[in-house]
């Protein structure tokens, strides 16, 4: 099992003196007023987990849009800032870009149309050409940051996600002695999918700049090797997970993430974990509810809310002994919501509901609560721990997260996990129950199964999901792509190796 300490002493040994620069478009740690002090946070997400201590141990620098309300007034004329701000190891170096920047590129090329483009849910991509060139733009500020940062120096650059196609070829050229390797969190598309993009074969240039580009499973991958085999002049092996144009070499391979299982464990053991589990029922009147459904999703349209909300009424309307005995509760957090199709996915997700409890309630009781708020860290293992079962019904998920939070936060090896056969977390917890999302008699099937399931097969199943999650944790994503990145390794003014 691999840990902080282990991947620390690999980077070390491996890396040598090579420096790691990260690139995302979320920063690490973020500066905030709070009144006129400011506060430092930590925007909740498993990278900085796994990045953070390989980062620390190199020295090196993560490059990412600064996008707190103070951030600018704690750096310096290079807009750096050394962080953890309490135990400062490394570099943050904050991009600021404008509003219409910000719009174009976030909002605009990576939300409106990569995201849909990528996912098979049914959401048509929006290409439009103004914001195709800010993206573009926008690239280019972050190669021009990573060339500033890393100068002639040995170095690996270790970009994330869809938001930076383009940037591996810029930093390729600008740097051609950097290692350089991208990790594209959600789904590749298959290469029909694919050809919509009016500017495919530019973004498919782009990525081919790394030297390693890593997706969530294999089917990912081969998807990516086919589109590059229809759209460019290029040498595909698919045997060994390569493709060669223009003399260059980019290895694809499969690198599924996870999360800090011990950490989450560990959390969800504590004592004050069951206090907070007593409140938070008292404070959503749960004391005497005896099932509670959980779902816990930011609110997008590929996540399959709506359809698990349509099998919780099919389940009600079939199982009517439920009524007052099972609530469901949706934590949905907000999520992107400039862009229309997230407005409407919300106000439709908001009628159901209202219809669904207009239907079924009784008395003080709900089938349903929508509770429409970010909530703490804390609170989110308690919701985990406290339900009878999890649902993760994504019409189409890169990995999902959630479903590995979920058996992480369950040490007393019981809940069930319900699971969508479209996530890329399906290839790993084979102990859920799989649900098609857009099947909904079965789905409400699954979920009488889930109530009714006996304890002993409840808790075999868990101890299972618990052992893979265990294994292949955080730490080994990290371990697994550092280790393929030590054999590129750069060495000092001879240029990349292979
Ligand atoms: C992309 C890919 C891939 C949600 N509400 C709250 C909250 N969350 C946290 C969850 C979880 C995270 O958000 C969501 O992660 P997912 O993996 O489910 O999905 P995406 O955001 O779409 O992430 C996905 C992932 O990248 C990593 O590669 O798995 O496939 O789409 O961690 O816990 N956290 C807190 N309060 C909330 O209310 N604290």
């Amino acid at each position: 099992m691999e840990t902080r300490s282990s991947l620390q002493h690999l980077v070390r040994d491996k890396l040598g003196k090579a420096k790691f620069v990260v690139v995302s478009n979320r920063e690490p740690y973020m500066h905030r007023y709070k009144g006129k002090q400011i506060e430092w946070v930590v925007p909740v997400s498993g990278l900085v987990t796994a990045l953070d201590p390989i980062t620390s141990a190199t020295g090196g620098s993560w490059i990412a849009y600064g996008s707190g309300d103070a951030d600018q007034a704690v750096v310096d004329h290079k807009a750096r800032v050394r962080v953890p701000p309490d135990n400062p190891s490394y570099t943050l170096r904050r991009i600021w870009l404008t509003q219409k920047q910000v719009e174009g590129y976030y909002y605009g090329f990576a939300n409106e149309a990569l995201w849909p483009l990528c996912h098979l849910a049914f959401t048509r991509p929006i290409f439009n050409s103004d914001h195709w060139k800010i993206y573009h733009e926008v690239n280019q500020i972050f190669a021009d940051a990573v060339a500033e940062e890393i100068q002639d120096q040995p170095a690996v650059i270790f970009i994330q996600d869809y938001h930076f196609a383009l940037l591996p070829k810029m930093i390729k050229e600008r740097a051609p002695q950097a290692v350089i390797a991208q990790f594209w969190h959600i789904p590749w598309p298959n290469r029909e999918a694919f050809q919509i993009c009016p500017w495919g074969e530019e973004l498919l240039e782009g990525m081919l700049g790394n030297d390693l580009l890593g997706f969530h499973i294999p089917y990912h991958s081969n998807n990516f090797l086919e589109t590059v085999d229809r759209t460019l002049e290029s040498k595909v092996d698919r045997e060994h997970f390569s493709i060669t144009k223009g003399g260059h070499e980019t290895l694809v391979r499969a690198f599924p993430i996870s999360v800090d299982f011990k950490a989450i464990t560990n959390e969800a053991s504590s004592a004050a974990m069951k206090t907070e589990i007593v409140e938070l029922k008292k404070a959503l009147g749960l004391e005497n509810v005896p099932y509670i459904g959980l779902g816990v999703d930011r609110v997008d349209y590929t996540k399959g809310i709506l359809e698990r909300l349509e099998a919780v009424e099919r389940f009600l309307e079939q199982n009517p002994q439920y009524v007052q005995k099972m609530t469901f509760l949706q934590i949905a957090s907000p999520s992107r919501t400039h862009i229309d199709q997230y407005k409407a996915t919300n106000d439709e997700i908001k009628t159901l509901v209202d219809k669904i409890n207009t239907r079924f309630k009784k008395g003080s009781w709900k089938p349903i609560l929508y509770l429409r708020e970010y909530y703490p860290q804390k609170a989110l293992r308690a919701f985990y721990r406290m339900a009878h079962f999890c649902v993760v019904s994504s019409l189409h998920d890169g990995m999902n997260l959630v479903a590995k939070e979920f058996v992480a936060s369950r040490p007393d090896e019981d809940g069930v996990l319900i699971l969508s056969q479209f996530t890329g977390a399906a290839r790993e917890l084979s102990e859920a129950l799989f649900i098609n999302p857009y099947a909904v008699d079965e789905f409400a099937q699954t979920i009488h199964q889930a109530i009714e399931m006996p304890a002993q097969e409840r808790k075999k199943r868990m101890a299972t999901l618990r052992h893979v999650i265990r294994e292949a944790n955080i730490y080994t994503w990290a371990w697994n792509v550092i280790h393929e990145l030590a054999r590129l390794k750069p060495e000092a003014g001879k240029g990349s190796q292979k």
